[in-house]
């Protein structure tokens, strides 16, 4: 059996057939489960990493079973444009408003950061939208369309991680929620994947490459869920496959690729981290998008509100610390205190001027005025 995992003994927490969202309510309070759920995930990384054909894999195929499954003459094809495909599915009645957005790998030109200006520009615009639709009349019914997730693809024939790869993090790691994906896991050796997995969080620490974090679970968990929780920590980044064509196994229609020594199945955790890494994100779906408001979201308003001066960025949340307040937020605050103040005065001044015409006072604390003079004040 050809085997290709990192840990074994992971059990898929969900049935066949299903994708799991409909555990969510545990994580929210009923008001949000009612609305429904709105997740947006960016897939990145250099082209022909298998990122089309696995965010097919992951969600889109999955969803539709009825749906038209392209056979193999008919393959995905290189991405050349930002695509975004939303689906709105529900699930043990539980809605879920999931976009897809798949980008065009990055190419072998000369000037690489060109290739990903245009997707920072896309998780930007998606700030930009929220950050206009919050300051607008109708808030109640704003569509979040920021980007709460980024799988980020490395190459499995590589050494670890590239200058580019560094540099794209790097310049998203205070906007987005990284998680780092090992892809083409079948063309590696279980050691190998072992070896470059280490290599490659040993790079993210050694270049300050600030990944999603994937929370800790608190200590009244049931021992199942710390389980869950700590190989999935252990997984980053994960080994997956993908694949668009389905197999028969042992009786039983899988979704792999086949080779002369056996096929390797997408969806068994002994082969890859396919199913790990879409538990991953349905168990923390609540966080991403947490952590996306709190954290990423907060940066830019802060950022905007300086005039585009750049701010202190945050890239972690520790306990329930409050965002800075940048230094124009700060004179803001300070501007509305004095005006409170001042409008007090003013009132207190106007009660006493009332008392004095009709010869009583209502304020205990009454301070004859020097001169009878009321001076105006500036407000
Ligand atoms: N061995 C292997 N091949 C894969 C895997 N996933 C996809 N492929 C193949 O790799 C090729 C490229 O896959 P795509 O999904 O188009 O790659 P992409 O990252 O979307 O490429 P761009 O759109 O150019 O960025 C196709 O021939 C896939 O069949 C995988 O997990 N393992
Ligand atoms: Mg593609």
């Amino acid at each position: 059996m050809f085997q290709n995992g990192t840990d074994e003994g992971f059990v898929n927490p969900e049935q066949i057939g299903y994708v799991g969202f409909a555990n969510l309510p545990n994580q929210v309070h009923r008001k949000s489960v009612k609305k429904g759920f709105e997740f947006t995930l960016l897939v990145v990384g250099e082209s022909g990493l298998g990122k089309s054909t696995l965010v097919n894999s992951l969600f889109l195929a999955d969803l539709y079973p009825e749906r038209h499954i392209p056979s193999a003459s008919e393959k995905i094809t290189q991405t050349v444009k930002i695509d975004a495909s939303t689906v709105e599915i529900e699930e043990r009645g539980v809605k879920l408003r999931l976009t897809v957005v798949d980008t065009p790998g990055f190419g072998d030109s000369l000037n690489s950061e060109d290739c990903f200006t245009p997707i920072i520009e896309y998780i930007d615009e998606q700030f930009e939208r929220y950050l206009h639709d919050e300051s607008g009349l109708n808030r109640r019914h704003i569509i979040d369309n920021r980007v709460h997730c980024c799988f980020y693809f490395i190459n499995p024939s590589s050494h670890g991680l590239k200058p580019l790869d560094i540099s794209f993090m790097k310049a998203v790691h205070h906007k987005v929620n990284i998680v780092p994906v090992l892809a083409k896991a079948d063309t590696l050796t279980k050691k190998e994947v072992l070896n470059l997995k280490r290599k490659i969080m040993d790079q993210i620490d050694e270049y300050g490459i600030n990944i999603y974090p994937l929370p800790d679970c608190d200590s009244d968990e049931d021992d199942d869920y710390k389980e869950q929780c700590r190989q999935l920590k252990e997984a980053v980044p994960f080994a997956v496959v993908g694949s668009s064509e389905s197999f028969e196994v042992n009786g039983k229609k899988v979704r792999g690729r086949r080779y002369p020594w056996g096929v390797v199945e997408v969806e068994n955790p002994d082969h890859c981290d396919f199913i790990k890494l879409r538990t991953m994100l349905i168990t923390h779906m609540q966080d991403l998008q947490e952590v996306t408001q709190e954290i990423h979201y907060e940066n830019f308003r802060a950022e905007k509100l300086a005039g585009g001066k750049v701010v202190k960025q945050r890239t972690s949340r520790s306990g329930v610390q409050q965002p800075e307040a940048t230094d124009r937020e700060q004179a803001l605050m300070e501007k509305e205190a004095e005006l409170r103040q001042m409008k007090e005065m003013l009132a207190k001044m106007q009660a006493e001027m009332a008392a004095q015409k009709t010869g009583n006072s209502p304020v205990s604390n009454h301070q004859p005025r020097q001169n009878g003079e009321v001076k105006s004040q500036n407000v």
